[in-house]
């Protein structure tokens, strides 16, 4: 019997559903489909086991389906479903928010809710033009970004992006948006262990979007601190301090895009903390409940909440943004439990720990066919393909099926490779990924 056969599924039944990011035809011709989940691993609907070699999208950062999550929210959705969260309030999600405060660089200590990644990088920017408004400085209404970010696929995220095909198909986007440009060059970089060397002088290019645009226009700048969806890349040394510094001087609000890198992806609890370097607002998602229930956040620094406060009359509404799911019962419940987790495990440590084991195995594929680059830091990894004439990412498509079918999964973005296993990983099932990792790309044309 065929895979969706045993399934239930009837032979059209995969035809419907129309899946984001993928390629529809390819994976309806010959479906992965994935039943079960747990820790390390999942489970095909024909019953093999896949070590999780990208953590789901970056954000099984416990593992799967970790029991003390699960149980946290079957007890919370029998206990009450859900809260409205306009004018009303239920006690976890002041718990999630205070716990996190807790957890945040000081001064970012206030936070919202709400449920992906893009939806938290739209609300900061939303945040970052009326908080200028508010402080009578309204001509500050310009974004800037950076050529291959990605910040979700909202139209304020899309727009300061800077993945082209993210892009290009929709229209004129957002009006008074720029870019810097990226951090990569592979002539300066190749093979860095951890922060490059070169590149922090990059940073002094938001100096020349001041010349060109005038502080006075802009409102804010959004960065990944190590660039994910793109591939990641590593900020050179020196280049988020020079960012800080520059935003600092001219009125510019610094919002660090933390959905992958925050919950202990580079060995801390954020990447500002790993970097030493403090942004006015922080998203935040994925790791933040294990991906069990979807939820984000915006940390923003204290007195950008106070102004708003400060700015509302007396029982009117403060801020004029929020989703219906915002702060959702179930998604602090998992939040609640995922965060004890993380820290009953020591799992951020544990990442800071396994990483120079995870380095060199990742740089021991530095011998392996069409390998033009090997990146890292934390838990996380890249191996650049040099691509196929003509055809670009079809090579790491190849790779990443030859892959599933040796039972390992990860993410491909052009043709590189990239790892983010859950945090839990052990020593043996790092060699374990980069042993089937060598053999598929020494064996894919
Ligand atoms: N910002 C960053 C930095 C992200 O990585 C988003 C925002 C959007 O989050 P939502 O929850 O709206 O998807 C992301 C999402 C990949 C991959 O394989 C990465 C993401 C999503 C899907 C795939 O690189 N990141």
């Amino acid at each position: 019997m065929s895979q969706t056969a045993s399934l239930g599924l009837g032979p059209n039944d995969l035809e419907s559903y129309w899946m984001p990011f993928t390629a529809n035809r390819q994976f309806k011709s010959r479906p992965r489909l994935i039943v079960a989940a747990k820790d390390m691993h999942l489970t095909t609907a024909d019953g093999r086991k896949i070590i999780d070699g990208s953590a789901g999208m970056w954000c099984v950062n416990a593992g799967h389906c970790r029991e003390t999550i699960v149980r946290a929210v079957q007890e919370q959705v029998a206990r009450m479903d859900y809260s409205a969260p306009f004018q009303g309030g239920h006690p976890g999600q002041f718990e999630v928010g205070a716990r996190l405060a807790l957890m945040a660089p000081s001064k970012l200590n206030h936070l919202l809710f709400a449920c992906s990644g893009s939806e938290a990088v739209d609300t900061a920017l939303k945040v970052a033009i009326a908080y200028h408004r508010l402080r009578g400085e309204g001509t500050r209404t310009r974004l800037i970004g950076r050529e291959r970010g990605y910040h979700g696929v909202g139209f304020g995220g899309t727009s300061v992006g800077g993945m082209v095909n993210n892009r290009k198909f929709f229209g004129p986007l957002l009006n008074g948006v720029d870019h810097l440009p990226h951090t990569y060059d592979r002539s300066k970089m190749a093979f860095s262990r951890g922060q490059p060397e070169w590149g922090g002088h990059l940073a002094d290019a938001l100096e020349g979007l001041v010349q060109l645009h005038d502080a006075s226009t802009i409102a804010a700048v959004i960065v990944e601190p190590m660039a994910g969806s793109t591939g990641v890349l590593v900020p050179p040394k020196g280049y988020l301090e020079r960012l800080r510094e520059l935003c600092t001087t001219h009125g510019i609000l610094l919002i660090f895009d933390e959905v992958i890198t925050g919950f202990g992806r580079l060995g801390a609890g954020f990447a500002a903390e790993r970097f030493g370097v403090v942004p006015d607002m922080m998203t935040v998602a994925k790791g933040l409940t294990n991906a069990t229930v979807p939820m984000s956040a915006v940390f923003v620094r204290n007195d950008i909440y106070e102004t708003f406060l400060a700015a509302a009359p007396e029982n009117a509404i403060d801020l004029f943004h929020g989703y219906t799911y915002s702060g959702h019962p179930l998604a602090t419940a998992a939040a609640k439990a995922t965060l004890d987790l993380y820290q009953e495990e020591r799992l951020f440590e544990r990442a800071r720990e396994l990483e120079p084991y995870w380095e060199n195995a990742i740089h021991g594929l530095r011998d392996c066919r069409h390998v033009v680059d090997i990146r890292n830091i934390g838990l996380v990894g890249a191996i650049e393909l040099e691509p196929r004439p003509g055809k670009p990412t079809a090579r790491a498509f190849d790779v990443f099926l030859k892959g599933f079918d040796r039972g390992l999964t990860f993410r491909i973005t052009g043709d590189t490779v990239a790892l983010s296993p859950p945090l839990i990983i052990t020593r043996s099932q790092i060699d374990e990924i980069f042993g089937i990792l060598r053999e598929v790309i020494n064996t894919v044309d």
